[in-house]
């Protein structure tokens, strides 16, 4: 497929996604989220990708959220259609089996901000801004804001931002624990990808199911959630990696990961 508004790069089992409209900021207007969903769903059955890093392209903007001129004259049933595009498209990330990591080098607003709390990890550049701005514009977060951003910093913080409709730098991003990590700009890409060669190198299906046991244990009641991480854990004994890495750790060597 020929991507008109993002770009796909898949050096060394690494997947990367650069939203490609830095004169937009890299708004996502409907266009884009289609071709978002076509390549993200491209590295979802493509094994060869191990990691997918997402990222945005100039040295201003992550993605300064959904296209606002796109948005502006919608019906409430055309702006619903809009909202499960971009659901669908952050649920196939979130519940990929493979980790995903957002590079954020810049503004990550509105449905910036969505889009990378659907990875895995976020890493950012001391440059990245983040925010719920939806409110100033006559919206709420459409794109999981108001369910993502809670659970990931909590209620309180996630109001302040939602209701308050305000912007917040990388530092304090990873003070409230939205961020994992920060490094200057020009180190962004660069760490990211130390990182992400690191997530290539982990047995994979063992990755699907620490991904699995979390992401669906989460709202589970804690009894349930640790049979499903029962579950999850002993099926890891049926694959050919936990004996290697078991095997390699008592010879005292590095693990031959095969994905079996
Ligand atoms: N949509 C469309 N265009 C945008 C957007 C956007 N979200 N953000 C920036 N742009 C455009 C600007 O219009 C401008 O275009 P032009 O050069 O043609 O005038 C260009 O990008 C550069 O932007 P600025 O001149 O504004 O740059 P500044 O450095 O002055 O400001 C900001 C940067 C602070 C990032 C500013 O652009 C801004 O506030 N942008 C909007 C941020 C925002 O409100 N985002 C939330 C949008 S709503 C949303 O994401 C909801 C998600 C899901 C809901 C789905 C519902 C259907």
């Amino acid at each position: 497929m020929d991507y008109k508004n993002i770009l796909l790069n898949i050096e060394e089992n690494i997947a990367t996604i650069t939203f490609n409209r830095p004169k937009a900021l890299n708004a996502m207007n409907a266009e884009t989220m289609a071709e978002f969903f076509a390549a993200a769903s491209l590295c979802k059955n493509d094994d060869n990708v191990k990691v997918i890093i997402l990222t945005g392209s100039g040295d201003k903007a992550f993605v300064a959220g959904a296209d606002i001129s796109q948005m502006q004259d919608l019906s409430a049933p055309e702006a619903l259609q809009f909202m499960e595009m971009g659901h669908d498209v952050l649920r196939l990330i979130e519940e990929m089996p493979k980790p995903s990591i957002a590079a954020i080098n810049g503004f990550a607003l509105g449905g910036g901000t969505e889009i990378s709390m659907a990875c895995d990890i976020r890493i950012a550049s001391e440059k990245a801004v983040f925010g719920q701005p939806e409110i100033l514009i006559g919206l709420i977060p459409g794109w999981g804001g108001t369910q993502r951003l809670p659970r990931l910093v909590g209620m309180g913080v996630a109001k302040e931002l939602i209701l308050g409709g305000g912007q917040i730098n990388a530092q304090r991003a990873y003070e409230i624990g939205l961020v994992n990590k920060v490094f200057p700009a020009a180190a962004l890409m660069e760490e990211t990808r130390k990182f992400a060669r690191k997530l290539a190198s982990m047995p994979p299906f063992t990755m699907k199911m620490a991904k699995y046991s979390m992401n669906y244990g989460y709202d589970l009641p804690l009894y349930n959630a640790n049979k499903l991480e029962v579950e999850c854990c002993a099926q890891c004994f049926s694959t050919q990696d936990q004996k290697e890495g078991m095997k390699a750790f008592l010879e005292k060597r590095k693990p031959n990961f095969t994905g079996r």
